[in-house]
C-alpha cells in the first residue's frame, strides 16, 4: 500500500510539474536529478583548472562567472611550486587543496602567486584573473 502511495504521490508531483514546466517529458527524470544532487554541496560549481608553470598562470577555460554561483579552483603545478592566494575571495589554493567559494560580488579578481617562486619580478607576475559578472 505504502508504494502505491508513493506512486501516486509521485505521479501527483510529476503532472504539478509538467502543468508549469510545459509538459516535458523528462520532467520525473529531472527531479530525481534535482533530489539526488541537493545532498552535493558543490553540485553545479563552475569548476576551473589553473596550471602553474615558470612563470605563469593558465585557466582552462575562460575564469568568467556568474555572481551567486559557485566556482571551484584547482591547481596543477607543471614547473616549479607554485600556489594562490586572494584577500577578497578569502583563498588559498594549492595542488592538494582546490578552493571551493561563492562568488556573491561582482568585479574582476587578482589571483596572484603566493609562494615565493623566484626573482621578484618573475614572482610577482604570477598572476591571473577571475572575474564574476551579473
Ligand atoms: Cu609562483
Amino acid at each position: 500500500m505504502r508504494m502505491i502511495g508513493l506512486f501516486l504521490l509521485t505521479g501527483a508531483l510529476a503532472l504539478g510539474l509538467a502543468a508549469c514546466g510545459g509538459g516535458d517529458e523528462q520532467t520525473s527524470a529531472k527531479q530525481d536529478q534535482a533530489v539526488e544532487t541537493s545532498t552535493d554541496t558543490n553540485a553545479g560549481a563552475q569548476e576551473f583548472t589553473i596550471t602553474a608553470k615558470n612563470w605563469n598562470f593558465s585557466s582552462d577555460k575562460e575564469m568568467v562567472v556568474k555572481k551567486g554561483e559557485k566556482v571551484k579552483l584547482n591547481l596543477v603545478n607543471k614547473e616549479g611550486v607554485h600556489t594562490i592566494h586572494n584577500d577578497e575571495l578569502g583563498i588559498d589554493l594549492t595542488t592538494d587543496k582546490p578552493a571551493e567559494f561563492t562568488a556573491d560580488k561582482t568585479g574582476e579578481y587578482v589571483l596572484k602567486c603566493s609562494t615565493v617562486c623566484g626573482a621578484a619580478e618573475d614572482h610577482e607576475g604570477m598572476k591571473i584573473s577571475l572575474k564574476v559578472v551579473d
